[in-house]
């Protein structure tokens, strides 16, 4: 694996930095400069192994920024963590906000379009030299729900993302800076997302390193609705955000991308000391 990507001998920890007024789980926490800093900074400290940076919602039915907008909300906040030896990715499908911000110091582009959003992304990619993480992907948040039609799921997916790393190679974007996503929640109901997870070694069965994005997500709400059946809030998903990276890392990803990085950097740790047998 490239030494672009991190390979700490465990499953790595994304840790997430969203700096947008209207995320669902923590948004509007970290817009002022100095908390996100802050909060990055204290995810790297108790050992996340990426700063993922967004400066664009994807949430379901959210209208996009600008990509002026977009820019300014990440720029700052990348120039000072790259400037500290954090390492950052950028979740962003824009070209231009990802070639941006590998200059201004983050190390890999986290794209949920998997490049079909922005024509000009692989040759960013490409000619940086930067790792890519393709996410599945059909369409913008605005309209995602209604794409969430499949006949077999994992094979769609799977399918869908053999073609967006295809087309990454073919744009020069070397195998070993490839990482593939299942997209959970992105044009996916809640049935797709288990089906997804139950079979994550179809996807691990391509041979690139496989992110999961599970955190606090719609699916783990609607697992853990009330008696009302009202699906439980963000802040009452992180024990099975956990489990979830627990069976994640077991299952053979190579990441896991969570908001809350501590408890799932103690399970990843477990994981990874059952598997070898030993310390
Ligand atoms: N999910 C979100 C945003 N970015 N990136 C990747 N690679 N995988 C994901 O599942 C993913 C992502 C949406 O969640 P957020 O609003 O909590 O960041």
């Amino acid at each position: 694996m490239s030494s672009d990507l991190p390979a700490p001998g465990r499953c790595v920890v994304v840790g997430v930095l969203n700096v947008t007024p209207d995320s669902f789980s923590d948004g509007g926490r970290y817009v002022d400069m100095a908390a996100a800093l802050a909060h990055a900074h204290e995810m790297w400290a108790r050992g996340a192994d990426i700063i993922d940076v967004g400066g664009e919602s994807t949430r379901p039915g959210a209208a996009r920024v600008d990509p002026e907008t977009e820019i300014a909300r990440v720029l700052p906040v990348i120039r000072a963590l790259s400037a500290d030896g954090l390492r950052l990715s950028v979740d962003t499908t824009r070209a231009v906000v990802a070639e941006a911000a590998l200059d201004a110091g983050a190390r890999i582009i986290n794209d949920v379009s998997g490049g079909l959003a922005d024509p000009g992304m692989a040759k960013v990619a490409a000619g940086a030299g930067a790792p890519w993480v393709l996410m599945h992907w059909r369409g913008h948040s605005k309209d995602m729900n209604s794409l969430a039609n499949y006949q077999d799921v994992v094979a769609e997916v799977r399918a869908e993302l053999s073609a967006r790393v295809d087309a990454a190679l073919s744009a020069g974007v070397a195998a070993e800076h490839i990482v593939i996503d299942p997209g959970l929640g992105f044009a996916k109901r809640a049935e797709h997302d288990w089906a997804l997870l139950h079979h994550l070694d179809s996807l691990v069965e391509l041979g690139f390193p496989v992110l999961v994005g599970a955190s606090r997500k719609r699916f783990l709400g609607r697992l853990l609705s009330g008696a009302d059946d009202a699906p439980r809030p963000p802040s009452g998903r992180e024990d099975a955000t956990v489990a979830i990276s627990t069976l994640a890392a077991a299952a053979g990803a190579w990441g896991v991308r969570v908001h809350s990085v501590g408890a799932s950097l103690d399970a990843v740790a477990v994981v990874a000391a059952w598997q070898r047998g030993h310390e």
